[in-house]
């Protein structure tokens, strides 16, 4: 019914209460206590004795009636369900999927106090500020072919955060996105499969929007932003969600039907790390050398300090420039 309301009011002319409880069947007193709780969820509504209502402002929430408002895709996000605090979306897409939720389900909260990067690591999740969202995709693909799924994904947030704000993010293999070198984004794939069949993948998505460089712990201020630190001003979560989810939605359809190489030109449009100096590190130990390349599956080609060719699947890489710091 809120939703109906605030479709009805969306139209941007002032509409009558009266008009609003014909129209859905609900009694006056009830659209005013709809609009009261909207007021309250921060929905500026300006009343007039003889026109009615009308919305002059729509809070910048990631509720499902915010995010579904204008959206395009086919899929994606068509199901919602939205937390005002989650512990972790990745938790909640589980659940989801566990119980048979559909491909596209997405699951968006406002704050995360478990929020997780890769190898159990912390994502620092603050309210109201960034974009905290999970989805759960159903790709009929084999298990090997996943790992390439982040980093596909890396090009639809550079992608849309470059059209919503006109700042050029890049990637650092595999997909952390960056602003002037510190990290804006981060993406995590979790997913539940046999050997040869996967049962379903959460996508999870992490960016800094509006998150002051005072809200990040002392430890990450050196390589963490948002959006708004760089940009200089606030950016619409909502607008950049609604830009975000088509354009990884055609991505991941064009992935079930080519492999990695069809992707290799647009993902160097944004890297940052051929040409550098990098220091791989993952569970094994960590080495330094020189990025040549991203191979046709999407691994790293790197030289190491003995002249050997290294090709990396898995593990985090610094810039050295970034060691310097
Ligand atoms: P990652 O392992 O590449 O990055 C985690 C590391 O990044 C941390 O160890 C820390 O150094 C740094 N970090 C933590 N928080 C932030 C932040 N807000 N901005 C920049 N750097 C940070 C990247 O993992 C994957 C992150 C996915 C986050 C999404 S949010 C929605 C979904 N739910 C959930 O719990 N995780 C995903």
């Amino acid at each position: 019914m809120r939703r109906e309301i605030l479709k009805r009011l969306r139209e941007g002319a002032y509409i009558s209460g009266e008009n609003i409880a014909k129209n859905l069947g609900i009694t006056r007193t009830a659209v005013w206590k709809y609009i009261r709780n909207l007021r309250k969820a921060g929905y500026q509504i300006n009343s007039s004795p003889r026109l009615g209502y009308r919305l002059e402002q729509a809070p910048d929430l990631l509720n499902p009636e915010e995010i579904q408002s204008g959206l395009t895709t086919h899929v994606f996000g068509r199901s919602i369900q939205y937390h005002e605090e989650a512990a972790s979306t990745q938790y909640e897409a589980k659940r989801l999927a566990e119980s048979n939720a559909e491909e596209g389900t997405l699951v968006v909260a406002e704050a995360q106090s478990e929020g997780r990067g890769r190898r159990d690591r912390h994502w620092v999740s603050p309210p109201g500020m960034g974009i905290y969202l999970s989805l759960i995709l159903r790709p009929d693909l084999e298990p090997f072919n996943i790992a390439q799924i982040p980093i596909v994904m890396g090009i639809g947030i550079c992608e849309s955060i470059s059209r919503v704000t006109g700042l050029q993010p890049r990637i650092k293999w595999p997909n952390d996105v960056l602003l002037e070198g510190k990290k804006v984004s981060g993406i995590l794939v979790e997913m539940s499969a046999e050997p040869e069949r996967v049962h379903y993948i959460i996508l999870g998505i992490g960016i800094n929007v509006n998150t002051p460089a005072s809200m990040f712990p002392d430890d990450l201020r050196s390589t963490a932003t948002s959006i708004a630190e760089v940009a200089g001003h606030p950016v619409c979560r909502r607008t950049l969600v609604q830009r975000i989810l088509p354009n990884i939605e055609a991505l991941y359809d064009e992935f079930k039907t080519a492999n990695f190489e069809a992707f290799r030109e647009r993902w160097r449009r944004w890297d940052q790390t051929i040409h550098s100096r990098v220091k791989i590190a993952d569970a094994s130990g960590s080495f330094v050398g020189y990025a040549l390349d991203i191979d046709k599956d999407g691994a790293l080609i790197v030289k190491d300090q003995k002249d050997k060719i290294r090709r990396v699947l898995a593990g985090d890489v610094t810039l050295t420039s970034e060691l310097a710091h």
